[in-house]
């Protein structure tokens, strides 16, 4: 169900001059503007990036995990706002329905998807039930042939432009934990659903989040992904597992992209009487940077091989994300500190992309939770 190597290479070749020739003279335009113009998106869409990961039976190009991240390592090196307009479509927002959806369920909606005309969007968290996702409230009631819904989901990438939304919702009060919580496909324009405003951000700013509102929201029974009641958190466990590698890879194609523009400001910028790349102190940011964007990429390449292998990589996905994320961290603060003063100034894409940096160490769940993962299991001797 992937590419063949020449093909892969192709797009990945393709994409990359999309992002150097496109992407990255638009960062400016998209942060100011606070959303990714129409022209660009429809590139995208040309590209074929909205149907990454759709199986081709559905129309997308049916990407393994593997196919994925190499090219998010390439996307990634724009600004994160333009992953994010097709990453949820993508990733968390259909492979729920890949995953554990009904085959009606995925020809209604992911060839639609992998075309772009339908974005996927993903609604776990809410005011209440942030890294424990299990605690949430919103509730879906069975009433016939229906349920209805009722709660609020916050901070939901994409929700402005969302056409489908998996909502996680509690079908079971008798049981407040991750057993009671089902999984379902619920369309935009469904009576009883609203999106908030859209929210205002320390940076991705062209990366639209929202809350979403279901008041009294009935929606028909088969809109239940897949067939059973009460797995709908172990699916959502499962669709965070790959997007946190595609997080991951994110943070890795960004550091690469921090360490070129360190690396050619270093070479540029001349003080007591030579380039500052060529003194050791600056030369050690450097190599800190690149060796620890080097162990991610290769950690990432190894979780997402033994993801198609079928292998369950809950804690490899976790390390991942979560040693990417704190790397990104580092490598965007040594890519400021290099600029000098000038990195502080809006100028330079160091101050944009170190602000939309901050973010990966927090969504897809926080660097702790990673920890909670990892150490968990490692602890009980299940790794
Ligand atoms: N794949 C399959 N099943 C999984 C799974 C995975 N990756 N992770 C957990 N499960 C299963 C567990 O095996 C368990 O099943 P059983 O009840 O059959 O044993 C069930 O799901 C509940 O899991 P667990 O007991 O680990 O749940 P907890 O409430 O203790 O905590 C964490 C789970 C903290 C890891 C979870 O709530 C989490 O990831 N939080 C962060 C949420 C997040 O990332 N939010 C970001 C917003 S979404 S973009």
């Amino acid at each position: 169900m992937t590419a063949d190597n020449a093909t892969l290479q192709q797009l990945r070749d393709a994409i990359a001059r999309f992002v150097d020739e496109r992407l990255i003279p638009a960062e400016k335009q998209v942060e100011e503007q606070a959303e990714v113009p129409a022209d660009i998106r429809q590139e995208m869409k040309d590209l074929g990036l909205f149907g990454l990961t759709i199986p081709e039976t559905y129309g997308g190009l049916g990407l393994d995990t593997e196919g994925e991240v190499e090219i998010i390592f390439e996307i990634g090196r724009a600004a994160p706002a333009f992953r994010s307009a097709f990453g949820t479509t993508i990733g968390i927002g259909s492979q729920g329905i890949v995953i554990d959806g009904t085959e009606e369920q995925r020809q209604r909606y992911l060839p639609r998807m992998a075309r772009g005309e339908l974005i996927g969007s993903f609604a776990l968290t809410e005011p209440e039930a942030g890294s424990d996702a299990a605690s949430l409230r919103t509730r879906a009631e069975r009433d016939g042939d229906s349920y209805v819904l009722n709660g609020t989901k916050r901070f939901i990438t994409n929700a402005p432009l969302a056409g489908l939304f998996t909502v996680m919702a509690r079908t079971n009060p008798g049981n407040a934990g991750a057993g009671g919580i089902s999984a379902f496909l619920v369309e935009r324009d469904t009576p009883g659903l609203s999106v908030g405003k859209v929210d205002k951000k320390m940076g991705q700013r062209g990366s639209l989040t929202a809350d979403v509102v279901f008041e009294n929201c009935r929606i028909p029974a088969s809109a239940l992904c897949g067939t059973k009641e009460g797995v709908g958190f172990k699916t959502a466990m499962k669709v965070l597992d790959r997007g946190r590698l595609q997080v991951a890879a994110a943070c890795t194609g960004l550091a690469t992209r921090l360490i070129d523009e360190a690396a050619r400001y270093a070479r540029e910028r001349t003080q007591f009487g030579r380039p500052i790349a060529e003194f050791q102190t600056v030369q050690a940011l450097l190599a800190d940077s690149y060796a620890e964007t080097y162990a991610a990429r290769c950690m990432i390449r190894d979780a997402a091989k033994r993801r198609d292998a079928g292998e369950d990589v809950r804690v490899q996905a976790a390390s991942c994300k979560y040693f990417a994320s704190e790397a990104l961290g580092r490598v965007a603060d040594r890519a400021v500190q290099i600029h000098g003063g000038s990195g502080y100034m809006a100028e330079y894409p160091v101050e944009q992309l170190y602000r939309d940096a901050r973010l990966f160490r927090l969504y897809e769940g926080t660097s702790q939770i990673q920890q909670i993962i990892i150490g968990r299991a490692v602890a009980q001797g299940n790794v």
